[in-house]
């Protein structure tokens, strides 16, 4: 990691916003190389040294890996589906976004939120990325799980990777194919009748949720219906056995209205479990302008994006997200492939808690994500989490100061306070070198 310490600092936040503050480093290398690739770099380049170590993983093809498992689950599932794994994290802002009706201002777009290799090529924040290239193969019945890259703040239920499974079916857009959904819909709901399963619904549409204007009302509804059913379905056959399900104590799971620039009407899915509601999927029905840009103009269908570490930290009982990224034989040598398992602890070790304290130039603000990865390029995943605990004005000079505590902690290890105190030292030379704050 420390080897891209230098190409780290000068490539960073080239593209933030001008409120934000950039990286003051002033020489910039042409290029960065990922997945075995040189890529030529630019002011959108922010992709760093810890997310590019992560690339190759693919932890949901880790055979007895708990995500592993969890996907295989999934895909028994959808057995008359095709099931994709390998696609390249590697996408273009368009297909990421514009393919999929993302407005030009949407702030999922920005450097602060994404990760870029340059202007023209960035890490899926999603699945849905690939929506269009699937239907466009022509593929109508498909699942499709991969690692997904989001910058984010740090704690113990956030990581700047993680899994989704995207899952799409299509239909023909006349009565045959309205045929197929109709008795698809009956089987399914004749399947959830008989078991414990308490669904708190909302309509399939409504003035907030609406039918697109290039669908007849009654096709959507029966869309929807399907989507509603599969996906319950699917929530008993991961969850049902695993927490008891019974008549007095049923499986319960709730719908609520959405947005996704890509579907309407669209939902999202939670389940209740050990106590609190779980937000487990985004869904909806496929935004038509979607299907026209995979040339399938004639179908109309549903999709859903499942988020896969949600459901295994709950199935397994894992209590921390890094815990995926183990390589620690405690960890690893719990799980076995197609078996969900209780994990055991080992040992916790001490929290170290850490301050940094700092004044930001004049008129600028450092955005949290680019505090985060600075932390992480040094730390990886020493660091559990980091909380803003001060952000303070001076009255006078109208200097803004902030203070973040950080919580160091190996998932596998006693640290000692030397080893954080020379990890803070590094946190805060790499502050000052790339965002020319003072430190308090
Ligand atoms: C999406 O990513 C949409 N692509 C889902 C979708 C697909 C909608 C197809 C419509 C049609 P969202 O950002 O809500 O939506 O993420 C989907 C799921 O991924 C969430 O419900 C959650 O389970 C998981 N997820 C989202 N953010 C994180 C995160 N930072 N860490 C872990 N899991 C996450
Ligand atoms: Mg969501």
């Amino acid at each position: 990691m420390r080897l891209y310490g230098s190409l780290w600092r000068n490539i960073h936040a080239r593209g933030v916003p001008s409120r934000y503050l950039a990286n003051m480093a002033v020489q910039r290398p042409c290029h960065v190389t990922v997945l075995g690739e040189q890529y030529l770099t630019d002011h959108m380049t922010n992709i760093s040294p810890t997310i590019v170590s992560k690339l190759p993983l693919k932890l949901h093809t880790q055979p007895s890996h708990p995500l592993s498992t969890l996907r295989g689950l999934i895909e028994s599932h959808f057995p008359s589906y095709t099931h994709l794994s390998s696609l390249s994290p590697l996408v273009t802002p368009y297909q990421n976004f514009d393919l999929l009706s993302f407005p030009k201002d949407h702030p999922g777009r920005s450097v602060t939120d994404s990760y870029y290799v340059n202007k023209d090529l960035m890490l899926r924040t999603h699945t849905s990325a690939h929506e269009v290239e699937v239907f466009g193969r022509g593929e109508t019945k498909w699942l499709l799980t991969a690692d997904v890259y989001r910058r984010d703040e740090i704690d113990g239920s956030h990581y700047p990777v993680f899994h989704q499974t995207e899952g799409a079916r299509i239909v023909s857009a006349n009565s045959t194919g309205m045929k197929e959904i109709e008795e698809d819909n009956e089987r399914l709901a004749a399947h959830l009748e008989q078991s414990s399963i308490e669904i708190e619904d909302v309509p399939h549409l409504s003035p907030t949720n609406p039918c697109q204007p290039a669908h007849d009302p009654k096709h959507t509804e029966l869309i929807a219906k399907n989507l509603k059913l599969s996906l319950n379905s699917l929530m008993l056959h991961l969850f049902a056995g695993r927490v008891g399900a019974t008549a007095q104590n049923p499986l319960k799971v709730r719908w609520i209205e959405a947005t996704f620039p890509w579907t309407t009407p669209s939902f999202e899915v939670e389940v209740f479990f050990r106590g609190k509601w779980l937000e487990i999927l985004g869904c909806g029905v496929i935004y038509q302008p979607t299907l026209d840009n995979a040339n399938v103009s004639n179908k109309l269908g549903w999709a859903f994006g499942l988020g896969l570490e949600r459901i295994a930290m709950v199935l397994y009982s894992i209590p921390d997200i890094r815990l995926f990224w183990s390589q620690d034989p405690r960890f690893l040598s719990q799980f076995k492939q197609g078996e969900i398992t209780t994990f055991k602890p080992y040992s916790k070790y001490p929290a170290c808690f850490k301050d940094v304290s700092f004044w930001l130039p004049e008129g600028q603000m450092l955005h949290e994500n680019d505090f985060c990865d600075l932390v992480r390029d040094v730390a990886g995943d020493v660091v559990e989490d980091v909380k803003l605990i001060d952000d303070f004005t001076h009255p006078k000079t109208n200097r803004k100061s902030l203070c973040y505590r950080i919580n160091y902690r190996s998932m596998d290890r006693s640290l000692s306070n030397d080893e954080a105190n020379s990890l803070n030292a590094q946190v805060v030379s790499c502050l000052r070198d790339r965002f020319r704050v003072e430190i308090r």
